[in-house]
């Protein structure tokens, strides 16, 4: 017979059995597409999985509990219907006798964390999600339990020296204090830092709890600073800071297409035979996600030669995406300033000299070496440490004669990330991103 899911059976019994086998009343409950919300009548609230095969679903079915709640005031009559394991065909009784809303303003599913101070009691049935980016921190906190329960499994399965027999030398105590972080509790930490703040994991001396704990109040802080003072998004304060350096300096702001057609990337170069294909996001038959700005900087010079006076200079600022293998440089979905120039003045002494203001502007400091690419061939980089922050390229180029252009050209493509990543000294791209595990560099999954 088809196993009936947990809501199911719940609204045919009004009771629940609780991890430690108590008997519950259900005072009321909520289902999400993948959650339950149960309130009983002693007022302890948690959230469920819906599933068909968990520990609970399983008592439920099998009627199996320890003790009643005294504080839900079952009926004796209840409890001893629920004890006989009577299961009627007519499931269509539902003992729920109060059903209740939660507030408006409330998710429907709302993980808790200790210091929320929510009515609502910690459960060990809460959605717990792998992704550890976004994994909320009394996930970790269960996670890290967890795994140092299986850690002291495994040191005990070792043998004598962790065992009590062993003499207790000051040394061994010593090893026993030391605090060990797993990896999972590593990278929660890490992802808990402000960008400028370090660790030492070997040298910490507070437990991963405390420092988590420390961690999320810093966290805490700076963005209802943030809130307080600013309210700007790094990301969109950057591309503005640019837009006005660009437009002061006589380069017109353009915006072109997102999605494209993908026989422009074959016009840039980029057809289906080339490896650099691979990493474009395809839509439908026909179209892409731009992995870059140029052929929509192409069909604009195209349009505006013999319109507008020489030189022309145009820019533009926006979305681009790459297929990348992960990196602390590289994202798939990024943001692309660039700016170019066509027709007089356009020397490789012009370029170096606009990239030299608009770095300075930033307050970026950076390096300049040669380089190549499929694309445009040779091409000059701009370096800050190790990172390409962009690259840059002097023109014209047999290219050009597909996109009907036949000046001399300048351009330079900047990532807004990158350049974000180099100010704030960011470990991680990921920081400077769009994003929903961290805003303006500091983690949101508090
Ligand atoms: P890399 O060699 O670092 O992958 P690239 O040479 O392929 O970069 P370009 O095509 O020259 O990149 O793009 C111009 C600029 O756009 C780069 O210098 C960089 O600042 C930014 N950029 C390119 N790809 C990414 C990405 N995946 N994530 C973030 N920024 C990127
Ligand atoms: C250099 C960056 C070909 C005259 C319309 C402008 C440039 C910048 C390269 C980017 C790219 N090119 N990643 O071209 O400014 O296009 O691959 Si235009
Ligand atoms: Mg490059």
């Amino acid at each position: 017979m088809e196993k009936k899911p947990l809501d199911t059976l719940i609204s045919k019994n009004g009771l629940w059995v609780s991890r430690n086998g108590y008997l519950h009343s259900i005072r009321g409950c909520e289902t999400s597409q993948k959650y339950i919300r149960i309130e009983m009548d002693c007022g302890e609230v948690i959230i469920v999985r819906n599933s068909k095969s968990s520990r609970s679903a399983r008592l439920l079915r099998n009627h199996k509990f320890k003790k009643a709640c005294k504080k839900c005031r079952l009926s004796e009559d209840r409890i001893n219907e629920f004890s006989k394991r009577i299961t009627r065909k007519d499931d269509a009784e539902v003992r729920i006798i109060r059903s209740f809303r939660l507030d408006k303003e409330k998710p429907a599913i709302k993980s808790l964390s200790a210091d929320q101070g929510t009515p609502e009691k910690k459960s060990e049935h809460v959605p717990v999600m792998k992704d550890t980016e976004n994994t909320p921190p009394v996930h970790a906190d269960k996670i890290a339990k967890k795994q140092k329960e299986q850690g002291q499994k495994i040191k005990q399965k070792k043998g004598p020296e962790n065992s009590k027999t062993s003499g207790g030398t000051p040394q061994s105590q010593k090893k026993l204090k030391k605090v060990e972080f797993t990896p999972v509790q590593k990278t929660r930490i890490l992802s808990l830092l402000g960008p400028s703040e370090m660790i030492s994991f070997s040298k910490e001396k507070r437990s991963f709890a405390e420092l988590e704990s420390t961690l999320v109040t810093k966290r805490k802080k700076d963005i209802r600073e943030m809130y307080e003072n600013s309210r700007e998004n790094l990301l969109g304060k950057l591309e503005r800071h640019i837009t006005e350096f660009f437009v002061d300096m006589g380069f017109l702001e353009v915006r072109s297409p997102i999605l494209i057609p993908f026989e422009y990337m074959e016009r840039m170069g980029v057809g289906e035979d080339k490896k650099l294909s691979e990493q474009i996001f395809r839509v439908g038959e026909n179209m892409c996600l731009r992995p870059m700005l140029a052929p929509g900087l192409y069909n604009h010079l195209r349009k505006f030669d013999n319109l507008l006076p020489d030189p022309i200079r145009i820019f533009e600022i926006g979305p681009c995406y790459r297929m990348e293998s992960e990196g602390n440089n590289h994202l798939e979905e990024f943001t692309m300033l660039n700016f170019c120039q066509m027709g007089s003045r356009c020397t490789r002494n012009e370029l170096e000299f606009i990239i030299g203001e608009f770095l300075d502007f930033l307050g970026i400091e950076y390096e300049i070496i040669a380089d190549s690419c499929m694309v445009y061939g040779d091409t000059i980089d701009v370096m800050h440490k190790n990172m390409e922050l962009s690259s840059a390229v002097v023109g014209p180029i047999p290219m050009d004669m597909d996109w009907g252009i036949n000046k001399p050209w300048i351009g330079a493509g900047f990532g807004l990330e990158r350049l974000l990543k180099a100010k704030h000294d960011f470990k991680n791209i990921k920081r400077a991103s769009r994003s929903e595990s961290y805003y303006n560099g500091i983690s949101i999954n508090l």
